[in-house]
């Protein structure tokens, strides 16, 4: 298994002196981290070049929230997976749930989104998980195995070998309201479990490289419990990551 791996979400947040400052902060103590867990971070598309250029020679590295499935064209608004890379885009999340709800991406929409991504030599960071009413029901594990299966249906089980997942259950976004730490771990569990079943040998089992990342509230409170549990590789971190001191006590939780 490689390194951990920490990515701040900025999400639709920030200006250029804010970002200024908080990079400012962040990257001489994350630089220390770095030998132990890879770290991240997604502005928003506007400050990608600026985060990029900040972040050039220290080991930190930069990520898109989103992406077009497209290659170019009349896409009015969107930005491609080739963009992102001729910025030095590192990673690029794909189907996060404020996507897929608020803007509708269907599971197959993220899966050619996940494919453009690694077209452009990127790593995917595929998000899944469930809302409160499809846990409610007892549908979580299907429901997270169908955005899997969308993924291994246009790339093929292999593209797990170059991509991260991120658990992320709906109805801890920004909530405050975090996963209880036997969901967390058994929702972990049953993804990898997903994948190898779906290998045709241990050969070409994926499952057991992947890095699966949690997100939904972490906070400095609570990160290090998260952090301890089984097949979990790390986090995906919204509010908290727009904090300096908070930010660097979850990657100290993590290293
Ligand atoms: C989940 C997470 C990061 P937060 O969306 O993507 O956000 O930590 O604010 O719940």
């Amino acid at each position: 298994m490689t390194k951990p791996l920490l990515i701040g979400n900025w999400k639709m947040n920030g200006s250029l002196q804010l970002n200024q400052e908080l990079l400012h902060r962040l990257i001489p103590k994350l630089q220390q981290l770095q030998k132990h867990i890879d770290i991240a971070v997604c502005p928003p598309s506007p400050y990608l070049f600026q985060v990029c250029d900040a972040l050039a020679c220290t080991g930190i590295v930069t990520g898109a929230q989103t992406v077009s499935e497209h290659a170019s064209g009349a896409h009015t608004g969107e930005v491609s997976a080739s963009m992102l890379s001729e910025l030095k885009c590192r990673f690029v999340l794909v189907g996060h749930s404020e996507r897929r709800l608020k803007y509708a991406e269907s599971s197959a929409a993220v899966a050619a989104k996940f494919e453009a991504v690694q077209n452009a030599g990127m790593t995917p960071v595929l998000c899944v998980g469930e809302t409160l009413e499809e846990r409610e029901s007892g549908q979580a594990a299907m429901v997270i195995e169908q955005q899997l299966q969308a993924v291994i249906d246009q790339v093929g089980l292999a593209g797990f070998e170059q991509a991260v997942v991120a658990y992320e259950p709906v109805w801890a976004i920004g909530t405050g309201e975090v996963a209880q730490a036997s969901q967390i771990e058994s929702v972990h569990q049953s993804i990898r479990a997903f994948l190898s079943s779906s290998a045709p040998s241990r050969k070409e089992d994926p499952s057991q490289r992947l890095r699966i990342v949690y997100g939904g509230s972490v906070n400095s409170s609570n990160a290090a419990e998260i952090f301890n549990l089984a097949d979990v590789n790390g986090g995906l971190i919204g509010g908290a990551s727009l904090k300096a001191d908070e930010f660097i006590q979850i990657s100290e939780s993590l290293a």
